[in-house]
């Protein structure tokens, strides 16, 4: 009897762990919300934001982004210096998403850089991106260029008050340690 009720307390303590949005979406890895911005001319340079689901058990990492729009497709992220501008770095290391958690890359934060643009970009073009995970593998999603749109046009609740979307996670946040 005891240990009945031991289990049902503990069921019920990782379902409230989960953050919200995550128990609305079916299982397995998603990527939504997919825009991109550009300047337009060949030799120029974009941006990709996106928000990435991890509905599985298993602790995951985008590593690599790849598109025929670009010569070279990197994960970035910004940072700002000690003077308090912003620069943006090549995160060779990629973005972990941890299980039953999510990571949006978003303006001023991680992001898919886009660097030599082999085409013309404008609005409301659409090109596919490949993302790579480490445990899903690839994933290719469809990006729609949207320069007017506005930097919370996506009406996520992320905390990102520092700056920074993946700093403040803790290892033991989030109901996944056992
Ligand atoms: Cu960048």
């Amino acid at each position: 009897m005891t240990l009945r009720f031991s289990l049902a307390a503990l069921a019920a303590t990782v379902l409230l762990s989960l953050p919200l949005a995550a128990q609305d979406h079916p299982e397995g890895l998603h990527v939504h919300d997919i825009y991109a911005r550009s300047t337009g001319q060949v030799g120029a340079s974009g941006a990709i934001f996106l928000m990435i689901h991890n509905n599985t058990a298993t602790d995951d990492r985008l590593i690599a982004a790849a598109s025929d729009v670009a010569e070279r497709v990197e994960l970035h992220t910004h940072l700002e210096d000690a003077n308090g501008v912003m620069q943006m770095l090549h995160v060779k290391e990629g973005f972990p998403i941890p299980a039953g958690d999510m990571h949006a890359l978003e303006r001023g934060g991680d992001h898919v850089m886009l660097l030599g643009l082999t085409r013309v970009l404008q609005d409301g073009d659409t090109f596919p991106v490949t993302l790579t995970f480490e445990q899903a593998g690839d994933v290719v999603i469809e990006a729609v260029v949207d320069n007017a749109r506005k930097p919370d046009a996506g009406g996520m609740m992320m905390d990102h008050g520092d700056g920074h979307g993946h700093s403040g996670h803790g290892t033991g946040g989030h109901g996944t340690g056992g």
